[in-house]
């Protein structure tokens, strides 16, 4: 199902052979490996990279591989892409220039864990450790993606040693693009100006209901924009063409997860399981978004990319009787459900993801390897976590149809912290606080990395 569809050649304003393929397109995959690894040697580092560095997939080429797959011609070998840690940065580049990095990426994701909600003890040790870099190597099955790895990791082997693999793999069958609670992801996505093409008579929209974000929100620039368009300008030369990448390694506990379902959904005033389900997320499990369709599930709407993401929550939906405040695409990215002088924040905080599940459905260790790009960890990754998800108060000012203030309660699906209940509206509107709910989501690991342009990529391989 695609969730955007792009501008002809002719018409894309962004340097497309410069961008790394995953951070815009989401190197489209069944399977995929991330190979962490530390740098031992750098000088023989940059030579290394410099014979994998025709493999490295970049957004054009990444933009032909979708437009082929949408017309049903898929490749095995879907592509590969390398982002460095602030550890591997410095051993690559000055240090001076590292430091004016975004201050959560200089930090380390594992510095940062507490203030997330993680607890490090649960973390597996090579992200407690510190990676340099990883190699992101995706294809059509496992073993291709698994094969291409080796290669890589074999050209590389005189300069850097891997640290730790993870393996991503798509569910298979009916839960082909579903996440390990059963719901299908990947539906809403921002689109990009300059890459996404309108639909639509509304030039600032892509799909029906996909506002169309300034480049500058994701890549680092400069690009040939108007002014006022975000944090494109880098701090230093080399990040041009850059997004930070975040990957967290999220365990999802699903016996839990269905068991809170079963025990609550009567108590929560829903008629199901998969009612309530779909309710503490927002969409059902095929994708099709409660907002429209708040009492049974819907597969055809699910299936309509012109119709699944078109809506909004503020006016449509202001007392929660469609989608609750708690929902996790309400929390994550609340739409138009600020009141001015905030109108515009929504957009502020959006992220590309493009993360796939881990772990088979039998196995306990299961659940998704998170990626998301943007151009400030801080604002964008970050703030949806702490301030948004994690954060019971969020959002704020809202009330039942009688006046009733109304506290949210944290994302119960992905967010971190206590006390874990969440606030839903009954059929007659007044409040309902649900029983507080186990964590779901448990992090495992995570790194922040950067990944380079073209240009630095290449400029390293000289130096
Ligand atoms: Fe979430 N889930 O299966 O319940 N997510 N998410 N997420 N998420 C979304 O539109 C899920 C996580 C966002 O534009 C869907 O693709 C799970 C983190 C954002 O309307 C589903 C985990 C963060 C959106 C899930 C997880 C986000 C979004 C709906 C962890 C950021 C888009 C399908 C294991 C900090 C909202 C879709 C929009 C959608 C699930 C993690 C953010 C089903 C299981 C860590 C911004």
């Amino acid at each position: 199902m695609p969730v955007q569809a792009f501008l002809p050649d002719a018409q894309v304003t962004l340097p497309l052979s410069e961008i790394q393929g995953d951070v815009l397109i989401a190197l489209k995959k069944n399977a995929e490996v991330f190979v962490f690894f530390g740098i031992s040697d750098a000088a023989r580092f940059r030579r290394e990279l410099a014979s994998i560095l025709d493999d490295v997939t970049f957004c054009d080429q990444a933009k032909r591989i979708e437009e082929d797959k949408q017309a049903g011609h898929i490749e095995p070998f879907l592509g590969l892409n390398v982002a460095f840690s602030v550890h591997g940065l410095r051993k690559l580049f000055p240090s001076a220039d590292v430091d004016k990095l975004d201050p959560s990426f200089v930090a380390g994701a594992d510095v940062q864990a507490p203030a997330l909600g993680d607890k490090l003890a649960d973390w597996l040790a090579p992200y407690t450790q510190g990676v340099d870099g990883v190699l992101l190597v995706t294809g059509i099955d496992h073993a291709t993606a698994a094969d291409q790895a080796e290669s890589f990791v074999r050209a590389l082997r005189h300069s850097t040693q891997v640290l730790h693999l993870e393996h991503g793999l798509v569910r298979s069958g009916a839960q082909k693009g579903h996440e390990h609670f059963g719901f299908l992801d990947g539906v809403s996505q921002p689109g990009v100006l300059g890459l996404t093409r309108p639909t639509t008579a509304d030039p600032t929209k892509g799909l029906p209901g996909q506002d169309l974000v300034e480049p500058g929100e994701f890549i680092f620039g400069p690009f040939d924009q108007e002014e006022g368009a975000g944090p494109a300008t880098p701090p230093v030369d080399w990040m041009q063409n850059a997004s930070y990448l975040v990957f967290r390694r999220l365990r999802q506990d699903v016996g839990a997860f269905d068991a809170y379902l079963q025990d609550n959904f009567t108590a929560a005033e829903k008629t199901s399981p998969e009612h309530l389900g779909a309710h503490l997320v927002g969409r059902w499990k095929s994708g099709a978004p409660t907002l429209v369709t708040p009492e049974r599930d819907d597969a055809v709407l699910a299936a309509d990319p012109t119709r699944n993401n078109d809506f909004d929550f503020g006016a449509a939906d202001s007392h929660q009787a469609a989608c609750p405040f708690v929902a996790h695409i309400r929390k994550t990215y609340p739409r138009d459900d600020f009141d001015p002088p905030l109108k515009d924040e929504s957009e502020k905080h959006r992220i590309l993801r493009a993360g796939i599940p881990f772990g088979a459905d039998d196995e306990a260790d299961k659940g998704l390897l998170f990626v998301s790009y943007q151009t400030s960890i801080v604002d964008q990754f970050e703030f949806i976590q702490t301030k948004w998800a994690n954060n019971p108060n969020f959002i704020f000012g809202k009330t039942t149809t009688n006046g009733t203030p109304i506290t949210t309660g944290l994302d119960v699906v992905m967010g971190q912290g206590a006390p874990r209940t969440a606030a839903m509206s009954d059929p007659a509107g007044d409040l309902l606080t649900l029983p507080d709910a186990p964590q779901f989501v448990t992090a495992t690991g995570g790194a922040y990395l950067l990944s380079l342009g073209r240009k630095a990529l290449h400029d390293l391989t000289l130096g």
